[in-house]
């Protein structure tokens, strides 16, 4: 019988080996039968999207592949798994990524040559999944990667929104949202499992009932929805290793339909039927507040119900029932406080479903549960109205209220009869609207609490969370942010990349980017510099060929490229550099023909979006293109300052923007950004940083010392002493006569600007602008002179580079898995 099961077993692999080879005639083999049976086009008759798809199909069928050596190598060692929950994940594109960390770029580059096709081309194809806001989303998309590179047995888990984030689109400079139809021309790479699917009830009651004597509360709820799984391979590079990112969608479930179908109205039944499906439709576009929305909370709950049926019943299969191993097999990472009803759930199914007891139930809670916060202030946690959550969810509210009764009486013996303190620490807020504290309720039950940045963790000591700090100082750690150099190198800058690689003799820093430390060495040497300056000057063609083709502006490329580009927000201070560009522009009109030939001329460039109801954000929108319409169009000032505003700006936006930019500004008034996440791609592209000393600046300032930066403000201890002089403040004259500018209609649209300008008069600047307007500019004064140097800036530009490999996101997962998850790796051996 061995024997037969061995010939038949060779027999297969035999077979096995005819498929996927890669190869670039098996690739071209591959593609074309995906244009024909896949796409359904004639392989002789086809377009660059058709092509795009075809390619994607081809590389689907090995990302599969490895997809499932992975999944069963895993099951079979059945190592301790990470399950990471998040609502948001940024993916943008998919093709480079995978096919540049399946190692095969260059055959595919190849195939599709003899094809008569380029490979850059039919990657253009492809539209972004925008499954999220902005940092927090883009955070979770470069941290799978690091899952997958480091053979972490991850999971993702999140939501497959219908639409993603909304498209801007600028209409005489004012922001405009369309609809994101992102799947409506397929999505070649997620993986339906029409058999993978769980209901998740909402509504109804709570009843108790008798069991063998005991007594037992069971929820009976009003309404089903089906969850099915669609799985988005996620492959590590330089491994075999494939993740999973499972995403949710809704559909109405037989149970909906029974019931409507039995009242007798068969056309109105199924036009309910789509009403479930709402669920998963579209994402939230307000980044950090999200306040007491219905469809909000029933998407976070459908969300974690499905994704914890899903890794119970993994767990059961693995582990026979026996929950006492849940702590060893299982850890649940809460990405900010948008799954943590996740709680609650694991409680109600150990306590109700599998009848653990309440107190053997809570043990293996307060053990499997991390928590990452990405938020600075108090108002920023998310809380959920308690008779919201009891209508939704009754069993839950019942069970965080037990949570929250055996955590006072805790809380009590510890600290006393503090009211105060109690009812701040408390995860229930009384109050006009009662409601749950969700924040607390995270700390609470994990055991570890995570900061992203060293003076984010500060912040939440002192401030936000110091309550708890006092109490559970062990709970409190940080890991510093990071970003996928594969992504934010690798794919975005070609050139770049090769010519790391080049200069250190190995390609060893796409998987441990402290290897980046060695272009210190070759800092002085000139053929270095010339060849670094190439390869920004390639970058710098290819962003001022976008600009034209988007705003129809001519740049010159000798102006240096100065970027911000980030979600717009008030404590991001977009303002602050619009009054920057507006001063230069005053001076400039000021100065005389000799003079003006000193001036380094400028290509000042900004984009992001504005949440659609946030209406200051959406002025600093209206602003930047007012003032770049008189900029531009001032043929006084030619190319000495440009002005421009990129719309849509998204993942591929900023593969192509970062590259190309000398200068990038991050100007959050120090204390507010957590971490700040899109100056570490930045100085992986070798572009100077202009910034405040806030969040994640102050550990890269550590690593590439101030004199490799521009750094202008107010500290947060400044900040705290500035606030409290209110409107005795001093401010600039230039920031006085900028704002005046504005007030009096200099740009038009004159009371349009009014309510924008209130919000940065003297005693009314929260944000601080009027008192850093003086640094700001001493800050960009000096980076003018730098630029002029160009043998010093190089300089500055390779060693922020050199110093950027601490901000790899392989770090920040390494630090993870280590102290938080405690997960080893699991690398796929065939
Ligand atoms: I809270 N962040 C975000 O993008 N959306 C949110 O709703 C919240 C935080 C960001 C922070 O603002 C950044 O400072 C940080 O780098 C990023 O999350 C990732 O941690």
């Amino acid at each position: 019988a061995f024997g037969e099961r061995k010939a038949k077993a060779e027999r297969m692999f035999n077979l096995m080996d005819q498929f996927l080879k890669n190869d670039p005639i098996s690739l071209q083999k591959d593609i074309l039968y995906h244009v024909e049976y896949t796409v359904g086009r004639s392989r002789f008759s086809f377009d660059d999207f058709e092509a795009y798809q075809a390619l994607a199909h081809s590389v689907r069928d090995r990302l599969i592949e490895r997809w499932h050596d992975t999944h069963i190598y895993f099951k079979r060692t059945k190592p301790k798994r990470l399950y990471f929950l998040s609502l948001e994940f940024l993916m943008g594109r998919s093709l480079s990524n995978s096919v540049i960390n399946l190692g095969i770029q260059d055959k595919y580059a190849e195939a599709l040559n003899q094809l008569g096709f380029e490979f850059e081309v039919l990657a253009e194809q492809e539209g972004d999944a925008a499954l999220g806001n902005g940092g927090l989303a883009r955070l979770s998309a470069c941290q799978m990667d690091s899952l997958a590179t480091l053979d972490y047995p991850a999971w993702g888990y999140g939501l497959r929104y219908e639409y993603g984030l909304f498209r801007q689109i600028i209409v005489d400079g004012f922001q405009h949202e369309q609809p994101d139809y992102w799947l409506n021309f397929g999505n070649p790479w997620e993986i339906e499992r029409i058999h993978v699917t769980y209901e998740v009830k909402f509504y109804g009651t709570v009843e108790e009932v008798d069991m063998n004597g005991e007594k037992h509360k069971v929820w009976i709820p009003g309404e089903t929805v089906e969850a099915v799984a669609y799985d988005n391979p996620l492959p590590g590079y330089g491994t075999r290793n494939t993740i999973n990112l499972r995403l949710w969608a809704a559909k109405s479930s037989n149970q909906f339909d029974l019931e409507a179908y039995n009242t007798g109205d068969y056309i109105n039944s199924v036009v309910n039927r789509q009403r479930a499906e709402t669920i998963s439709n579209v994402l939230y576009p307000d980044d950090r507040s999200h306040q007491g929305k219905e469809l909000r909370l029933k998407q976070q709950y459908f969300f974690v119900s499905a994704s914890l049926q899903d890794i119970i019943r993994r767990f059961k299969e693995e582990a026979h029932n026996n929950f006492d191993e849940l702590p060893e097999k299982v850890s649940l990472h809460l990405n900010d406080t948008h799954p943590s009803l996740s709680i609650a759930e694991v409680m109600r199914v150990l306590v109700d479903e599998e009848h653990l007891g309440w107190n053997k139930a809570w043990a293996i809670v307060c053990k499997i549960f991390s928590f990452t916060t990405h938020t600075v202030v108090a108002e920023g946690l998310e809380k959920i109205p308690a008779d919201l959550l009891g209508s939704l969810l009754p069993r839950h509210l019942q069970i965080l209220y037990e949570i929250n009764s055996h955590f006072m009486e805790d809380l009590k013996k510890r600290i006393g009869l503090d009211y105060n303190r109690l009812s701040r620490m408390s995860i229930v807020e009384e109050g006009a609207v009662k409601s749950i504290r969700m924040a607390n309720l995270s700390i609470v039950c994990s055991h570890t609490v995570n900061g992203v940045s060293k003076l984010h963790l500060d912040t939440l000591k002192i401030r936000t969370f110091k309550d708890f700090y006092e109490l559970w100082p062990e709970k409190f750690q940080y890991k510093t942010n990071g970003v996928t150099q594969r992504r934010w190198i690798v794919v975005s800058n070609p050139s770049l990349c090769l010519l790391i690689s080049k200069w250190l003799g190995t390609e060893g820093w796409i998987r441990d980017a402290d290897l980046l430390i060695g272009l210190r060495d070759h800092v002085d040497n000139a053929d270095f510099h010339r060849e670094w300056k190439m390869v920004k000057k390639v970058n710098k063609m290819r962003l001022a060929e976008y600009i034209e083709t988007m705003s129809g502006v001519k740049v010159s490329l000798d102006a240096m490229f100065d970027v911000q580009v980030k979600r717009i927000h008030e404590y991001k201070r977009q303002l602050l550099n619009i009054f920057g560009i507006i001063h230069r522009y005053d001076c400039l009109k000021n100065l005389d023909k000799n003079d003006r030939r000193k001036v380094v001329p400028r290509v000042c460039i900004i984009g992001g979006k504005a949440a659609p109801g946030y209406e200051i954000a959406k002025k600093i929108i209206k602003l930047c293109h007012a003032v770049a319409e008189k900029i531009n169009n001032d043929t006084d000032i030619g190319d000495l300052l440009k002005l421009v505003f990129i719309p849509d700006y998204n993942v591929s936006v900023a593969e192509l923007v970062i590259p190309g930019a000398d200068l990038s500004q991050h100007l959050s008034t120090a204390g507010h950004e957590a971490s700040g996440t899109g100056s570490m791609k930045f100085l992986m592209n070798g572009c100077l940083l202009l910034g405040t000393a806030d969040g994640s600046m102050v550990e890269i300032i550590e690593e590439i010392g101030l004199d490799n930066l521009f750094i202008f403000g107010a500290n947060v201890q400044e900040v705290a002493e500035l606030r409290e002089q209110g409107s005795t403040l001093k401010v600039p004259l230039q920031f006085a006569r900028v704002l005046r500018m504005v007030r009096d209609g200099y740009f038009g649209h004159k009371d349009y600007f009014q309510s924008l300008c209130d919000t940065v008069e003297v005693g009314n600047d929260f944000y601080l602008l009027g008192s850093d307007f003086g640094s700001y500019l001493e800050a960009q004064a000096a980076a003018d002179k730098a630029f002029v140097e160009q043998e010093k800036w190089t300089k500055m530009s390779i060693l922020s580079v050199a110093g950027s490999g601490r901000f790899s996101s392989d770090r920040t997962i390494q630090e993870y898995a280590e102290s938080t998850w405690k997960i080893d790796p699991c690398r796929c051996p065939f």
